[in-house]
């Protein structure tokens, strides 16, 4: 098998590549923008901004893939407040281009559009764990150009008979993570305060919002799974199944501190719009893949914060 990543150097990309290398052995292309690194052995690396659609036919032509992982996003739902525009753009333009370029193809390779648990948005308290066939209501700009980008999908694979799966991610996490995101915010922010970089002050968002984590070398497991087994045209969440409160979230990683350390709320880390609660109802993943977590939050907070800690130890 030949598997196409698309936007491979972020942080899923990292962890897909060395999943598919060690488990599966297919044969990896894995595309970047020219400005990114990638650092992995036996997989070929091509420049593409899905930006430009010609780029994207000719690199399909070249390719041939049979499976198409579309991890190409602007991912982070803050960024996406204050660069709307971009996020529109790359999100929902890029994708077109992407599913454009392979409807253009004289053969159908099997593609998985990457979305968001984020697209729900506004969940009725009678809907949690959400399933795949509720109403999706975003509430913020990356979450609804998430939800287009699966109608997207979705026509493109009912009309041009595509082979099409799509997927709800919901939040992962790990080590290697943008600090853009809040379990490596805060665990950069401990270990620089345990390393005496910063006063001990942790400055945090809005902590009441529940969110279900899950480790990012289990979801690239459920993608694999997907693009084997997965429906055409149908969409899957992959999360935990479990809500977990960011304040707890919180606890947990200055559980694992000596130091002792203030909490402190920063209005700049507040949106104008955080859903209360966001929590997956996974069994039609499981009912197709047989897919379970393995590894339990806790030890996913642990490694995130050893990770930091070196990072800042290193640096
Ligand atoms: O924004 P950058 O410079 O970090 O680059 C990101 C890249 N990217 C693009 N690639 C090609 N053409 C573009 N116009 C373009 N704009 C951005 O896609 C980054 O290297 C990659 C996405 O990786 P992350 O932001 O690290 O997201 P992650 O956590 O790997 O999530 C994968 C997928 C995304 O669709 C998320 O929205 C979803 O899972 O949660
Ligand atoms: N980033 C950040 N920083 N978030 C904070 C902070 C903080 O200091 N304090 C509280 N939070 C809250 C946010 O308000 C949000 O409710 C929750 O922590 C998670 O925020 P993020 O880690 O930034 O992730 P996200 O939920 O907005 O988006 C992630 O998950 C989506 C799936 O649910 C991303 O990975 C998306 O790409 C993904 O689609």
């Amino acid at each position: 098998m030949k598997a196409l990543i698309i936007g491979g150097a972020g942080f899923v990309g990292g962890y897909l590549m060395e999943h598919i290398s060690r488990d599966y052995g297919w044969s990896i292309t894995v595309t970047k923008l020219e400005n990114e690194i990638i650092n992995q052995e036996n997989v070929s690396i091509l420049n593409l901004n899905i930006l430009d659609k010609s780029a994207v036919v000719s690199l399909l032509n070249e390719v041939r893939p049979d499976y198409v992982f579309h991890l190409a996003a602007q991912s982070s739902v803050s960024l996406s407040w204050k660069n709307p525009s971009l996020t529109v753009d790359v999100n929902i333009k890029g994708s077109i281009n992407v599913l454009d370029a392979v409807r253009e193809l004289n053969y159908k390779p099997r593609v998985l559009l990457i979305g968001s648990g984020e697209e729900y948005g506004h969940i009725l308290p009678e809907e949690t764990p959400i399933k795949e066939n509720n109403a999706v209501r975003p509430g913020n700009i990356y979450a609804a150009t998430k939800a287009c980008q699966n109608m997207i999908g979705k026509i493109y694979s009912d009309a041009y008979q595509m082979d099409i799966v799509m997927v709800r991610a919901f939040n992962h996490i790990g080590p290697k993570q943008a600090p853009l995101f809040v379990v490596a915010d805060f665990c950069k922010q401990v270990a620089e305060i345990e390393k005496g970089l910063r006063e001990p002050v942790i400055k945090v968002g809005n902590l009441s919002a529940k969110r279900d984590f899950t480790d990012v070398r289990d979801v690239v497991r459920a993608y694999t799974s997907l693009i084997e087994k997965g429906k055409t045209g149908e969409t899957y969440n992959v999360g935990s199944g479990r809500a977990v409160s960011i304040d707890d979230i919180l606890k947990t990683i200055l559980s694992h501190s000596t130091t002792d350390i203030k909490v402190e709320v920063d209005k700049e880390r507040l949106r104008p719009v955080d859903v209360p609660i966001i929590e997956a109802d996974i069994s039609k993943l499981r009912e197709c893949t047989g897919w379970n977590r393995h590894i339990p939050l806790e030890n996913t907070i642990k490694d995130t914060l050893e990770y930091w800690r070196n990072q800042v130890h290193l640096s």
